[in-house]
């Protein structure tokens, strides 16, 4: 009935204020040969032959149709990033779980209907095409206005394309940690280094959207000499949280809103500082701080600021939602332990509870779809798929356990999670012990502190931690769980969550398109995770066999 009620009052709010409009965008996806930064000229995918490609921006309450028409020589897909596609799974746009990819030479129209606020992104969800440039943020605009605002959309950029650098990561005769290749950063498509100044005018408040687009890296921003408040995580707002600064992980978005000084006299700068993961820490190395402007006045002297003794940064604990929503209960646990193994066909792969993912023979939406009652026999979408079933309607605590020695940003597809608690996570030694591991190891359980706990799409897991999140089954589909780390993502950190695949199958159907693009793809849409009926497997490669470390 809350519910209920705001969403009428959203309703009325934006019949007053502004006019759901029908949004069509037009994506050429092609490849581009491109120097971005001046000693990384290789091949890119881009839109319409351009980069960066431009931010899309619509109002709560639009349609954003987008049209893509899929000019490489290899099937490709798009996925709306922290957009619930709430009865429309197979709009996700995941390669291989919800569709089949756009062929090429063929076109689809991704609809999505805009009734989430915040910050989003749209990226490429076919093999390498998100890490080699298929991206761009999603700006929601609402009832909410403040004196201006800012986006900020950082990229890390590297000479090697992703398959190089999954070769390079994965082996055979991979050495770990992987020789370091520090990348370039990018703020709005630009070098770091030449990071374009922002104006403000005094007593003025700002909301600054921050996104990190990045296949790897960490971001940190803040502004010298000014508070930030935080009101946005991903997609969801907060009560303002004051720091001063936020630490994005890849995949993850923030608002913060900064008032103006009352004088004009002074200059200051905002700080992006990129933290590369796979580099130990080392002055001058990593990480890298990138400055802009922030200009009052012009030619007005810049002004020297003492950092505060004790630098606060956002935490998801101490962010409260907006929404009021309770920690919901819990159901079922679900236990995700996340780590790296060499395997004994000579490669370091990634996995997840000893699983290493490999993409199913047809998408797994498809098979849900078809399988009738044995929809709920895990086993069928193969065992690389690594598929648990959820029931519907039923709440889910998922503990995401990191015993392993670098930091993993884990995101869900459908839905947003509530982060109730963080706690030490026993080391595993399988690729090295690192001190920032054995000192998280050691702080202790923390639950959220706010009123209500925040709700979010991407959640990073320190090294030596686990994490706790909620939500409820409320949203029938084939949903993917992963390491945003495009390389991880590569080595296997992914599975999926099939859930109530008796209500999906009540309630939709694949788009004749898409069922066309299968076809033309070779691809059943019928069938088990082998493409083959009822309980017969036989097509799929083996899994890899896991080498033991002894400890
Ligand atoms: C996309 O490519 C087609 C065919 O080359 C061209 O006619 C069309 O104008 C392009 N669209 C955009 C938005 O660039
Ligand atoms: C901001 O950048 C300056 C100059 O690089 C640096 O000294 C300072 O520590 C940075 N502050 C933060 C919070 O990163
Ligand atoms: C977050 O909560 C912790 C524990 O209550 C506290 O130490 C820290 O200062 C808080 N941070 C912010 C930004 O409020
Ligand atoms: C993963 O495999 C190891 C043995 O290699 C075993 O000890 C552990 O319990 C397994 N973990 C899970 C979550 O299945
Ligand atoms: C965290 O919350 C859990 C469950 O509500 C409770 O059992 C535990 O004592 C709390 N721990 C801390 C450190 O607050
Ligand atoms: C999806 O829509 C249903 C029906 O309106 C609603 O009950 C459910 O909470 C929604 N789920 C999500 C994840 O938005
Ligand atoms: C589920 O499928 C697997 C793989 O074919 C089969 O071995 C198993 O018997 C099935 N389980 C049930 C309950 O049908
Ligand atoms: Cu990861």
């Amino acid at each position: 009935m809350r519910f209920l009620l705001a969403a009428l009052l959203s309703v009325l709010l934006l019949a007053g204020s502004a006019w759901a409009a029908h949004v069509n965008v037009y994506w050429n996806v092609t490849y581009i040969e491109a120097d971005r930064t001046g000693d990384t000229h290789r091949r890119l995918i881009t839109v319409n032959n351009a980069y960066p490609i431009p931010p899309i921006h619509v109002t709560l309450g639009d349609t954003l149709y987008l049209h893509v028409h899929n000019m490489l020589d290899e099937p490709t897909s798009v996925h709306g990033h922290g957009l619930l596609m709430n009865g429309t799974n197979f709009m996700d746009g995941a390669g291989m779980v919800t569709q089949c990819g756009i062929p090429p030479g063929e076109s689809f129209t991704y609809k999505y209907d805009i009734i989430q606020r915040g910050t989003f992104w749209i990226h490429g969800h076919y093999n390498h095409h998100n890490s080699d440039g298929l991206r761009t943020p999603l700006i929601v605009h609402d009832e909410r206005q403040y004196d201006g605002e800012y986006l900020f959309f950082l990229e890390d950029w590297y000479k090697q394309s992703y398959h190089e650098r999954l070769r390079i990561t994965t082996g055979p005769g991979t050495v770990f940690p992987p020789p370091p290749t520090f990348p370039h950063a990018l703020i709005n498509g630009v070098k770091g280094e030449l990071a374009k100044p922002i104006h403000f005018k005094k007593g003025k408040t700002y909301r600054i959207r921050l996104v990190n687009m990045a296949i790897t890296e960490w971001f940190k921003f803040s502004i010298t000499g000014h508070k930030l408040r935080v009101i946005e995580a991903d997609s969801e707002y907060c009560d303002p949280l004051e720091v001063d600064g936020v630490d994005i992980g890849p995949a993850q978005r923030y608002s913060v809103l900064v008032t103006a000084h009352s004088d004009d006299q002074f200059n200051f700068n905002y700080n992006v500082t990129m933290y590369a993961s796979f580099i130990p820490v080392k002055p001058g190395l990593n990480p890298r701080h990138y400055q802009g402007l922030v200009e009052y006045k012009k030619y007005a002297p810049l002004k020297k600021v003492a950092e505060p003794k004790r630098f606060v940064w956002a935490e998801d604990l101490n962010l409260s939602s907006l929404s009021g929503q309770k920690p919901l209960p819990v159901d079922r646990q679900i236990d995700l332990t996340l780590g790296g193994s060499p395997f004994a066909n000579g490669q370091v792969l990634d996995i997840i509870n000893n699983v290493t993912y490999a993409e199913p023979k047809m998408p797994t939406l498809y098979s849900a779809l078809s399988l009738g009652k044995l929809a709920f026999n895990e086993s069928l979408y193969g065992p690389q798929t690594h598929a648990i079933v959820l029931n519907h309607l039923e709440y889910l605590e998922v503990v995401l356990r990191n015993p392993n020695s670098l930091p993993h940003p884990i995101h869900i597809h459908g839905h947003v999670f509530q982060v109730v608690s963080s706690g030490p996570e026993e080391i595993s030694p399988s690729l090295g012990v690192t001190e920032v591991e054995v000192q998280n190891s050691k702080e202790p359980v923390r639950n959220y502190t706010g009123r209500v706990p925040i709700s979010r799409d991407t959640v990073v897991v320190p090294s030596g931690r686990y994490i706790k999140i909620r939500f409820r089954a409320d949203n029938p589909g084939a949903w993917l769980l992963h390491c945003h780390m495009d390389i991880h993502m590569g080595m296997g950190m992914v599975m999926t969550f099939v859930e109530a695949p008796d209500v999906l199958q009540e309630t939709q159907r694949i788009p004749r398109q898409m069922a066309d693009f299968c076809r033309k793809l070779n691809i059943p849409i019928k069938g088990n995770g082998a493409g083959n009926q009822g309980f017969d497997l036989s097509g799929l490669s083996q899994p890899p066999k896991k080498v033991e470390i002894p400890s």
